[in-house]
């Protein structure tokens, strides 16, 4: 059931031992999210911790220090940025999947498959909305905090570069800069660094690249063997998916990642009037209006096929706006 902000901060108030879960690979505003509401709600005393399961990029490591493990049976469950409790971050035993109170995100495609849902889909990252409940509920803000829900933002919003940057994600972001981060640091990290495995997949990725109807589409694959040979670590193979969609007159950046022989992870970018999520829908999957992501199942060629018949009804007689 969708509930009002005011709702899901009432609901954090009145509980105590409180659980935060996120998506599984976790990303910057998933982990930021995470952590902020974690640190936010120690701030008045209440039992917190946040959990994820999986491996993250190296240049996340750092928040891991803002929220010590603690042990404590929780009464509520908050996930955070996770739109469908398939890609829920959960338990080996899957304990919660079926079981959050609470969710707080901005996908539009949320499945509401918590008890209770407060979905923003104008928010630019589920960092927003955490910050909002942290100021409502009298949480202290401090540096790690605002690095946290930093995090979240920049990553979101490509360094506050794409559409989805409103004057309200620039004032949160000046506002956490107020309260100390190192912004400049963190956006060399986040988005100027590359590592050498990285740059060397990068090379090899484009190498595949062809563009389809007019140029309006570009696509690239990411091979086992082309991962393997650049010895890139998993978690930082997402940032190549914005790549296609930056070549001039492209509509739909399409780049597809094979997870084992036969599957691939497929990330679509799209520049308006495309919307990404209604193209990954086809496949069963979702996401936002510039970014989505689905899996589809065959071989490479068939795939690329597939992905290109989807595609091509969305960019056919369309124009850049
Ligand atoms: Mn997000």
């Amino acid at each position: 059931m969708r509930i009002e902000l005011n709702q899901a901060i009432e609901m954090l108030n009145s509980h105590d031992n409180i659980l935060i879960l996120a998506h599984r690979n976790p990303d910057g505003d998933a982990l930021g999210s995470g952590y902020a509401l974690c640190r936010a709600l120690r701030s008045v005393g209440k039992n917190a911790e946040f959990k994820y399961f999986d491996k993250i990029p190296k240049v996340f490591l750092e928040l891991e220090a803002c929220c010590e493990n603690t042990d404590f049976e929780p009464s509520f469950v908050v996930a955070v940025d996770c739109a469908d409790s398939k890609i829920l971050g959960d338990f080996p035993d899957g304990r919660y999947k079926e079981k959050v109170d609470l969710c707080i995100d901005h996908h539009s495609s949320n499945t509401l498959y918590a008890k209770y849902t407060y979905l923003d889909d104008n928010a630019a990252a589920t960092s927003e909305i955490i910050l909002d409940i942290a100021r409502a509920i009298g949480a202290e803000i401090d540096t790690l905090t605002a690095q946290a829900i930093y995090i979240g933002l920049s990553t979101d919003t490509g360094c506050f570069r794409y559409s989805n940057t409103t004057s309200k994600t620039m004032r949160m972001a000046a506002d956490m800069m107020d309260a100390g981060i190192n912004a400049g640091k963190l956006n060399r990290i986040l988005f100027e660094t590359k590592s050498k495995s990285y740059a060397a997949l990068e090379a090899m990725a484009l190498a595949t690249l062809t563009k389809h109807f007019s140029e309006k589409c570009a696509i690239m694959h990411i091979t086992l063997e082309m991962h393997e040979k650049s010895g890139t670590d998993e978690t930082e193979i997402h940032a190549l998916a914005s790549l296609p969609r930056q070549i001039e007159g492209v509509l739909v950046g399409a780049t597809i990642k094979e997870a084992e022989p036969g599957r691939y992870k497929v990330s679509i970018r799209t520049n308006p009037p495309v919307n990404a999520s209604e193209i990954c829908q086809i496949f069963g999957g979702g996401g936002h209006k510039r970014a989505a992501g689905c899996e589809i199942h065959g071989t490479l060629s068939e795939v690329k096929k597939q992905l290109l018949d989807a595609i091509e009804p969305f960019v056919r007689d369309v124009d850049p706006e």
